[in-house]
């Protein structure tokens, strides 16, 4: 079966009996203790959502659906035989647990040509900000202005049955994970060139497709943005973009009013953010000791004065995560494989060597090693997309594709709204005894 709807027409009876049993059965067992760290602590190390895509390990990092990075590059389809997984076969094994064939990824990338068109108000929607609002802020209204077409909402107005939410749910993220390259390359292109637009070729897949309408066609670049896309579309749903999707969307708002949430929040500096941070902060670098041929003592000593004016340093560090991130890794391998020489990936291998013994040092850190934005930036900027306040916008295109599944699983397993319980300040001091 090439056809990714009729997968789940059949998966969702399945699941939702599983979700049933769960709840008659299990549903008073005990899965923890809340602290009131925990409650203090932005909520770290706490059970409470469901997320059926992807497991982040803090030892071992991401596996979608089961597979690690390294299975995934094994298992999955790509472009040619030992390519990088194709971002529509990590699309399809997010959403349905099952490792798709060929012919289902080629299916599949048709069917996301076909959604592509973007209504001309939403190129409209972005040309009213300013050239000079960042890029995320044009992502986000870009979204928001895709939302007019939502299925969901004119389904609900309609007065649809709640055990039909998932379908228009379903067409909506399907069509979000769609338009959204073609948005983000308008976007490119309006910021930094010359706000042509470059239209979609049919002949590509998702993420060629993304770098082909950014204006970037050679082979090397259209792998590296597979793998760019793939690895950052899930990584369970704690995170403040995922987290942030399931949130509004369990009150029923539509996958693109939950999505351009979630891209607000990817566009915080702690969050996705950082990659632009981080490239930021290696050109600081290499400006301030005029090359990026420097020594470890220069490192080091930039890397204090960083920490001494009360900065972070990029790229490193994780809610979750206590090792250095799978991601991190293979962007590594991709770099050692085609772009040895380049001095700013030396100079970022050396910065993996010099930060974590520092940020062990200082004692409250509690992982010192690279997260996935630590290596992005070089990599891109060798490709050409040097402009590194766009990079969260390639960020966001990758997340559609862990969000918009889970979304949809959220409404055919009748996921509640969510809302927690908050207690005040003089509560919580009478909660632990204090007061
Ligand atoms: N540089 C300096 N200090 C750090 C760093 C870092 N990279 N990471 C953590 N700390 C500090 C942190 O600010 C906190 O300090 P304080 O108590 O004074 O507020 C202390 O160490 C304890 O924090 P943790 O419990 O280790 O980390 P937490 O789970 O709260 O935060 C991050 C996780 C990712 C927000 C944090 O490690 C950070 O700010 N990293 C740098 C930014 C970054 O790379 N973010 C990208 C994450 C991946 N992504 O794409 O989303
Ligand atoms: C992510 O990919 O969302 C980041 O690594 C942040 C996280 O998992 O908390």
């Amino acid at each position: 079966n090439t056809d990714l709807y009729s997968e789940m027409k059949e998966l969702v009876p399945e699941y939702q009996e599983r979700v049933k049993k769960l709840k008659k059965d299990h549903g008073s067992v005990e899965l923890g203790k809340i602290t009131a760290d925990m409650v203090l602590g932005g909520m770290r190390g706490m059970t409470a959502l469901v997320w059926l895509g992807s497991a982040v390990d803090p030892d071992e990092g991401i596996r979608f659906r089961g597979m690690t990075i390294p299975d995934c590059q094994k298992a999955l389809p790509g472009a040619f035989p030992g390519g990088e997984p194709l971002p529509e076969a990590i699309l399809w094994l997010l959403l349905t647990g099952k490792i798709p064939s060929k012919e289902q990824v080629d299916s599949l990338a048709q069917e996301l040509r076909s959604r592509a068109k973007i209504p001309e108000y939403a190129y409209k929607a972005i040309d009213a900000l300013p050239v000079s609002a960042h890029p995320m802020t044009q992502f986000s209204t870009g979204v928001m202005a895709l939302q007019v077409e939502s299925e969901f909402t004119k389904a609900y107005e309609r007065g649809i049955h709640k055990s039909k939410y998932w379908e228009p749910t379903y067409e909506d993220s399907l069509n979000l994970i769609a338009r959204l390259p073609g948005i983000a390359a308008y976007i490119y292109r309006r910021i930094y060139k010359d706000g042509k637009i470059i239209p979609l070729d049919d002949s590509l897949d998702y993420g060629a497709n993304y770098a082909h309408m950014l204006g970037f066609d050679d082979p090397e670049t259209l792998e590296f943005m597979r793998l760019y896309i793939s690895i950052h579309s899930d990584h369970e749903g704690g995170n403040v973009s995922s987290h942030t999707a399931h949130l509004v969307a369990s009150s029923l708002s539509d996958p693109y009013l939950a999505f351009a949430a979630a891209l607000n929040g990817l566009a915080g500096p702690l969050h996705g953010l950082a990659n632009q941070e981080v490239l930021r902060w290696i050109r600081n670098i290499v400006k301030e000791f005029g090359t990026p041929n420097i020594s470890t003592e220069q490192l080091s000593d930039y890397i204090y004065k960083t920490l001494n004016s009360g900065q972070v340093v990029p790229g490193y560090g994780h809610g979750v995560l206590r090792n250095t991130d799978p991601r991190y890794t293979c962007q590594r391998e991709f770099a050692l494989k085609h772009l040895p020489n380049d001095p700013l990936f030396q100079l970022v291998s050396k910065i993996k060597e010099v930060v974590p013994p520092i940020l062990t040092k200082l004692g409250k850190v509690k992982n010192p090693w690279p997260n996935v934005d630590a290596h992005s930036g070089v990599l891109l900027n060798y490709y050409g997309l040097t402009e590194e306040n766009y990079y969260t916008v390639l960020f966001g295109v990758a997340r559609s594709i862990g969000v918009g599944p889970q979304l949809i699983w959220d409404r055919a397993l009748g996921m509640p709204l969510e809302r927690p319980k908050s207690v005040t300040l003089e509560k919580l001091e009478k909660l632990v005894g204090a007061s």
